[in-house]
Parts: C-alpha cells; structure tokens; sequence
C-alpha cells in the first residue's frame, strides 16, 4: 500500500485498517475558505444521499456557524426513493432545509437555483430594501466526490468546473456565474483529520469519497459485501449469483470469493483474483449497478420519557 510521507495515512490495527484521508490540499483549501467566509451570503452543503450522515463534516460547524446554510442530497438517483424521503424529513425536523437532487441528467436546474434563492431571501431583502439589487454568492462545500462540482456544471447549464469519478478532483475554489444575480463557489471536498466513527468512515470509502489508493480495497470491498448482504441480498446475489452459496457471510475472504466465481476471476492454479473482484465491486456499486439503496437510515427517534 503507497503511503505519502505527511500526507495521507492509513493505518493497519490488528489486520483491520482505519480508515483515514487527510491530504495537504484539504487543509489548505479549509484554511482558504475560512479566509473567503466574508464573501459568502449563503453555504451549500452537498451529502450524498446514500450516505448522508457519513458525508458530515464535522468541522463545518463552527466553520459555518453564522450562516445561512442549506442542503441538498444528491446523487438520490442512487438511494431508494423511500430512503430520501425519510433523509430529507429527519433534516426538516432538525431545522436544516434540504433538498434530493440529481446533477447528471434531466433534474430541472431552476427547482435548486429557487432553493438557494429562497435561502438567501433574508440577506437579498435587506439589499433590496436600500435600493440595491444584490448578486447572491453561495459557497458549494462537502466531502469529496460528492457531486459539487457537477452540480455546479449543472446549475450553470455549461461544464464550467472539473469533474471525474474519483475524489480529490477540484484542487482550488473557483467561482461560476449562475445568473446575473446569482455565483457558486466551487471547493475542493474536504474530510477532516481523524475520522472517529470507522462505522460511518466505511460509508464514505463505500461511495468513493477517499482515495483507494490509500486503502485496502479488498478489505473495503469486502465490508461493502457483508453490508449489502444485509440490506438487500437478493439484489446482491442476482447481480453475483455464487454468493447465494457462501456459508461464512460474515467474513471478507470467502464473500470475495464469490463475486470471483461468479464472474470467473480465477487465475491459473485456481487462485481468486480477489483484488479484481474487489474493484468490480467498488466499480459497480458505486455506478448504483447493484442496486440503488442507501446505507444509512435516519437514526429513530426517541421514543417520549
Ligand atoms: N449518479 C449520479 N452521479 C453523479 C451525480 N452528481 C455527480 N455525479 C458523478 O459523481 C462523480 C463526482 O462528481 P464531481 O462533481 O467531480 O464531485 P465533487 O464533489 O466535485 O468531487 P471533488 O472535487 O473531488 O471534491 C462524477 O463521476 C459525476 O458524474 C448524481 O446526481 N447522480
Ligand atoms: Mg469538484
């Protein structure tokens, strides 16, 4: 596993890593957007919504504590309908406007340009109550990979900013006009520097939002199987047929070993390509080719004292 001196780390405890990513820019970039606050009427935080509780930063608390913040839960073409419903009325009842969006396809781009709009009325109509018409600047910030940049592309109606299919893309802030009375900024994804709770930090290497280069993917992708077996098995098994035959399904090694022989990644010597296996996996769960489900279920309420 390739370890950047100071840069990133991942450690191996007792033959289950931590999972961690803490890279140079992001500190850097979290330093630049503490600096570009004074600018900003309105923070964006994007999740995604499979994951929505695991794309929290904890740092943007108090980062962002005197703003107008607003959320949107993208990528929701990958979650179940029924989950972002549930994701989005559990954040209405702790007072965080949020929205589901898609940021690939046909989602129409004026339902989020009204959202933010709506969002920045407070500060639009102390401007227009002093005759000026005031352009809207909100600042697009989470996780990485999350979608920031495409949505931005997408509200923009042109591929203004970077995107790919990896975390860690966008490197600077940049702004992109929207209208003549609204700009987003685009930020690099931010983690912060100790992921606490591993149970969420596996969420977040699931959809792709740490590099997996600085993970064991065959480790990951076998955590992803023992959780998707769980949540929707005969989506699992339809997709890799042989897991059906698994007896040990709570362990890495011979759930791997059924994706390969389901797909025939097995090498001269009748060795599994594990590594291969773990790849497709990552590769296709995250496309939503396995299915399209959310990891994580709004934590129920308590129930009256
Ligand atoms: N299915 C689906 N894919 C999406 C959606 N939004 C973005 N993507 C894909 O997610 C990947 C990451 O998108 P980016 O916009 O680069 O993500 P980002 O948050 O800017 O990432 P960083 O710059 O690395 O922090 C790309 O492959 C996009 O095509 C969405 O709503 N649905
Ligand atoms: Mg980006």
């Amino acid at each position: 596993m390739p370890f950047g001196v100071g840069v990133f780390y991942c450690m191996e405890v007792i033959g289950v890593q931590t999972i961690n990513w803490y890279p140079g820019h992001m500190t850097k970039a979290k330093r630049s957007l503490e600096e570009d606050l004074k600018l900003i009427d309105v923070v964006v935080e994007i999740v995604d919504a499979r994951a929505p509780l695991a794309c929290r930063n904890p740092d943007f608390e108090s980062l962002f504590k005197n703003k107008i913040r607003v959320m949107l839960l993208n990528k929701s073409d990958l979650s179940s309908p029924k989950a972002n419903k549930e994701w989005i009325a559990y954040f209405s009842k702790q007072g965080i406007s949020a929205m589901e969006y898609v940021s690939i396809g046909a989602n129409a781009r004026k339902n989020a340009i009204s959202f933010i709009e709506k969002a920045g009325e407070p500060v639009l109509k102390k401007y227009r109550d002093k005759g000026v018409s005031k352009t809207l600047r909100a600042m697009v910030v989470g996780i990485p990979n999350v979608g920031k940049s495409t949505f931005i592309n997408k509200l923009a109606g042109v591929a203004r900013a970077k995107t790919g299919d990896k975390p860690g893309v966008t490197r600077g802030k940049q702004w992109v006009r929207i209208s003549q009375y609204l700009e987003l900024m685009d930020t690099p994804g931010l983690l912060w520097g100790k992921l606490d709770d591993q149970e969420l930090a596996k969420h977040i290497a699931f959809i792709g939002s740490i590099r997996d280069d600085v993970m064991n993917v065959e480790e990951i992708a076998g955590l992803l199987l023992i959780d998707l077996d769980k949540i929707c098995r005969e989506d699992l098994i339809k997709r890799y047929a042989k897991l059906a035959e698994v007896e040990d399904r709570e362990s890495i090694e011979p759930m791997l070993e059924g994706v390969c022989r389901s797909r025939g990644f097995i090498l001269s010597g009748g060795v599994y390509d594990t590594e291969r296996a773990a790849r497709i996996l990552l590769d296709e769960f995250r496309a939503g080719r396995i299915v399209k489900t959310a990891l994580e279920l709004p934590p129920s309420e308590e129930p009256d004292a």
